[in-house]
């Protein structure tokens, strides 16, 4: 994988959908975000068909990861994760439900983020094998800069 440049952050983001065409939506959010002044796309992991977790009874997901290298500030970084959502026809009715895309930034570099609206690293990766799985695929070493585990130990403990 290629690295962030000086004045660029690697970031990584999850990516999810369990309506229509899954895959093909996906690999369409992956295309706009490296389309985005700001963005390169370093790599994509393997997308896998994963069953629903949490408490809304829905179809399955494909989930995946991307890393990126981003000279956005993480707010820019969400906005236009939203703005990609918006423009791919997402619909927010039902908090955890079925979604056409669900783009969440899981790591900015090594920044912890708590603000309303702006949760970073995502506060439920480490219990998401959905989540995991992909980021180990994609950065085996990199590690969690709250918990100090690396992606591959994560992985390996919580799932996928
Ligand atoms: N937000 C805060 N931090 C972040 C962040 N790091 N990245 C805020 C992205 N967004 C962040 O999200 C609500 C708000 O979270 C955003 O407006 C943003 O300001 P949302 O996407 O509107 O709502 P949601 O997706 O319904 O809620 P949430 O909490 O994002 O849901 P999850 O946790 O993503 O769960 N099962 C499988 N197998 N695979 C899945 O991908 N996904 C979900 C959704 C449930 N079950 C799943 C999967
Ligand atoms: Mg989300």
């Amino acid at each position: 994988m290629d690295a962030a440049r000086p004045g660029e952050v690697l970031a990584f983001i999850g990516i999810g959908a369990n309506q229509g065409d899954r895959v093909a939506q996906c690999e369409a959010a992956v295309a706009r975000l490296g389309a985005t002044p700001g963005v390169r796309v370093l790599a994509v992991s393997t997308w896998r068909e994963t069953a629903p977790v949490g408490p809304v009874a829905q179809g399955p997901f494909i989930n995946g990861a991307a890393a990126l290298a981003t000279s956005l500030a993480p707010r820019a970084l969400l906005d236009v994760c939203l703005d990609i959502e918006r423009a791919m026809g997402r619909r927010r009715t039902v908090r955890w439900g079925p979604r056409v895309i669900d783009l969440d930034i899981l790591l900015y570099g090594d920044r912890v983020i708590d603000e309303p609206g702006l949760c970073v690293p995502h506060p439920e990766m480490c219990a998401r094998p959905f989540v995991l799985g992909p980021l180990a695929e994609l950065a085996p070493d990199l590690v969690h800069p709250l918990t100090g585990a690396t992606m591959a130990d994560l992985a390996a403990a919580g799932g996928a």
